[in-house]
């Protein structure tokens, strides 16, 4: 492990009461362990993210990152792409979080010019992008909020450019969505966390993040005004789709 990160033991012990997840300085603390033990396919996600950024950058145009907690998926975007004149945007609305990603981006050599900005994705001002990555993070927005969000990360990509969106995802048949849980589950017990880490963490997430299924990704894509919708990437129950304007 890192030395600039901790082991996940957030939920370790008993809480008399498990409050709703949220993103603060002791989650950032914890934060890249807990997602890699957390989140099947989350190293490759990330690594991907900065290839398929790289093909789809445009010269003299930006790249976002919305929801960059730590900045991964920024400091892969930043190591791949060589179009001319770019720059990424990285958005988290999390202090504690942008704090150590500020801290990750200095202690990168890339070249990239990369903005922090501690806001709401659902707030944001968004222009001029030819590549827009949201890995992980539509799940945490209010259901009514997503395809108002998705409408307006299309209005401002360029013409031929990329939305990357992994998620969390769900499944429509009772018996395939018990049986993803299942999984996961087992992959957090081989990652090393116990039935009470993973029954307290499930309560904190329960309000919190909402999944859906990929198809329901897919249509909302559409109807945002995505033409080609390819989901790329399924690893148990967390997926990724490329949608090109
Ligand atoms: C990664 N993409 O390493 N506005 C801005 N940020 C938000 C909002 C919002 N409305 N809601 C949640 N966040 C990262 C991982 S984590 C995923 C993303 C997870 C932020 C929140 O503060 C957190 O940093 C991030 O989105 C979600 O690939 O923890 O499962």
């Amino acid at each position: 492990m890192s030395a600039d990160h901790e082991q996940d033991q957030l939920y370790a012990t008993p809480r008399p009461e498990v409050g709703d997840f949220l993103f603060d300085a002791t989650v950032a603390r914890v934060f890249p362990d807990m997602i890699n033990r957390s989140v099947p396919g989350y190293g490759t996600v990330i690594g991907l993210s900065g290839i398929l950024a790289a093909r789809y950058a445009q010269a003299h145009s930006t790249l976002y990152d919305l929801g960059c907690s730590l900045g991964a998926t920024t400091l892969a975007m930043r190591q791949r792409v060589t179009a001319a004149g770019c720059r990424i945007v990285a958005v988290d609305n999390s202090p504690a979080m942008l704090d150590r990603c500020r801290q990750h981006i200095a202690a990168d050599s890339a070249l990239l010019p990369v903005e922090l900005l501690c806001a709401d994705i659902q707030q944001l001002a968004l222009s001029n992008a030819s590549v827009i990555v949201v890995n992980f993070t539509l799940q945490f927005v209010p259901l009514a909020q997503r395809l108002p969000l998705l409408r307006r990360l299309h209005a401002a990509l360029l013409p031929g450019g990329a939305l990357i969106l992994s998620e969390k995802i769900a499944f429509a048949d009772a018996d395939e969505q018990q049986r993803l849980e299942e999984l996961h589950v087992l992959f957090k017990k081989a990652n090393g966390y116990s039935d009470l880490e993973i029954s307290q963490k499930r309560t904190a997430l329960e309000n919190v993040l909402l999944p859906e299924t990929l198809e329901q990704h897919q249509l909302r894509l559409r109807q945002a005004g995505f033409t080609r919708v390819t989901p790329w990437f399924q690893c148990l129950n967390f997926a990724s789709l490329l949608a090109l304007k």
